[in-house]
């Protein structure tokens, strides 16, 4: 470590605890920054160093952006990770930081801002080579005979979706013509109110596809390499709740030659830090609709299976450190599986805060748990309600499945509900086994 000497963790929960482990490991010094809901916070009271930074909404805390500045100016740290959320993807969150003096663990403000346009994304991504969906390649304009004549010549169903969209808001399904001017009206009115931003665009609808994300490290060297891919078709609402690396079926052939594809596109624009290129998987093709410029939810899958510590590398990369590892010294190792386990009414979804009396974690071969939780910690109402994730790892799929299981039957969470018996009931069914569920799996099972 040459740059990073004290680093401002910008999160909470069970990813600000990750990233306090890889800093104290690194012997990096560690600031927790919290709201006055998470004063008892494992990261905050592991940290070097604590500052509060608003009351409990993420609004006046989470997302305060001076507040967190400052923290970092008082505590004279030099470095701020964001973890994911929150302002992880905030490229003037980057461009502050990176103006007050202080490294953004990231990549660039301006890569954030390109690939959170949408268009702007797909565009560069397209250009260099990556396989997109059929769509507009461009902002829609208001001319409804020349949107009419766009839709016909992609094809009914078309989604119109939001160039600056997320978390699966500002997104519209057309099925028929005289749908169509509605849609682009609806969906633009929503995008504004939403994301300040009215621009929308134009795809093909893939009715059932799966959702497949590639996994990429970049240093400021121009070194490049990818971990694979990792399959999140498991959700509900766009909230994932089950993950696995491999993707199951996807042979090392596609892996190589979509993996290399997203490299090198990566390099084409000077990428660093840790990234994920998601596409939509249909008919043995893969179609690229975003991409994500921070630690994932499900990045310990990918850790797992690759044995590489990839908030570890974060650091490094920001340190300036040219990545250990050519494309080549990459193998990936058996199969590993990620529950979420949240704190909600296992069939309602609501959000179920409270104090947690009994906290046992399973354990055992090829069993890790990420997680903030302790015997007594009370989950706040106000944030998103995953209390932890068990991951599995094994020589296969079965095996990590069978560990799965098993983890799943060790947990004991008492004094909250919880979703384990969903997620019990997910790991026994035989779609989900046979690995061969799509994006809109979960919803119709749970229609029914
Ligand atoms: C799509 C799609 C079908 N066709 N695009 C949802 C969130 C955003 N990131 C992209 N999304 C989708 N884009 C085309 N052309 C279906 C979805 C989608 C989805 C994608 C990934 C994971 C879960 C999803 C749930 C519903 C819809």
């Amino acid at each position: 470590m040459t740059t990073l000497r004290k680093v401002v963790i910008a999160n909470r929960g069970e990813i600000a605890l990750r990233v306090l482990r890889a800093c104290r490991e690194l012997g990096i010094g560690t600031v927790a920054v919290h709201s006055t809901a998470d004063r008892q916070q494992t990261h905050v009271l592991l940290a070097d160093e604590s500052v509060c930074i608003g009351p409990p909404p993420s609004s006046a805390s989470y997302l305060n952006m001076p507040a967190i500045i400052s923290a970092a100016e008082v505590t004279d740290a030099n470095a701020i990770h964001p973890g994911y959320g929150f302002l992880a993807e905030n490229a003037d969150f980057a461009e502050g930081v990176e103006q007050s003096g202080f490294v953004f663990i990231g990549p660039k403000p301006e890569t954030i801002r390109a690939m959170g346009d949408k268009i702007s994304a797909k565009e560069t991504m397209k250009r260099l080579g990556l396989p997109c969906v059929p769509g507009s390649d461009r902002a829609m304009g208001r001319d409804p005979g020349q949107n009419l004549a766009l839709a016909r010549d992609i094809g009914f169903p078309v989604m119109i979706k939001a160039a600056h969209g997320g978390g699966g808001r500002g997104m519209r399904v057309v099925h028929q013509e005289s749908a169509l001017e509605d849609a682009i009206s609806l969906t633009r009115q929503e995008s504004d109110a939403a994301f300040g931003d009215a621009t929308v665009y134009m795809e093909k609808y893939l009715a059932g596809p799966r959702h497949i994300e590639f996994q990429v490290l970049a240093d400021h060297h121009g070194n490049v390499i990818h971990l694979g891919e990792r399959d999140c078709s498991m959700q509900r609402r766009h909230q994932k709740i089950i993950e696995e690396s491999p993707a199951p079926g996807i042979t090392t052939q596609q892996r190589d030659e979509i993996g290399q594809i997203c490299v090198e596109a990566c390099r084409e624009i000077e990428y660093r830090g840790a990234g994920t290129l998601e596409f939509l998987y249909e008919n043995g093709g893969f179609y690229f609709i975003e991409m994500n410029t921070r630690i994932q939810v499900e990045h310990p899958v990918t850790e797992m299976i690759t044995g590489i510590d990839l908030v570890r590398t974060q650091l490094l990369i920001a340190d300036g450190e040219a990545l250990p590892w050519q494309q080549k010294d990459i193998t990936l190792r058996g199969h590993a599986i990620e529950c979420r386990l949240n704190a909600e009414d296992p069939e309602k979804f609501i959000p179920a805060p409270g104090t947690v009396t009994r906290w046992h974690p399973p354990g055992g071969p090829g069993v890790r748990v990420d997680s903030h939780l302790y015997s007594g910690y009370t989950v706040p109402p106000y944030y998103d309600s995953l209390i932890a994730k068990l991951i599995t790892h094994a020589e296969t799929r079965d095996l990590a499945l069978a560990r799965m299981r098993s983890a799943l039957s060790e947990v004991v969470v008492d004094g909250i509900h919880t979703n384990v018996p969903l997620l019990q009931d997910l790991c026994d069914d035989s779609r989900f086994v046979d690995g061969a569920i799509e994006i809109h799996y979960l919803e119709k099972r749970l229609g029914l």
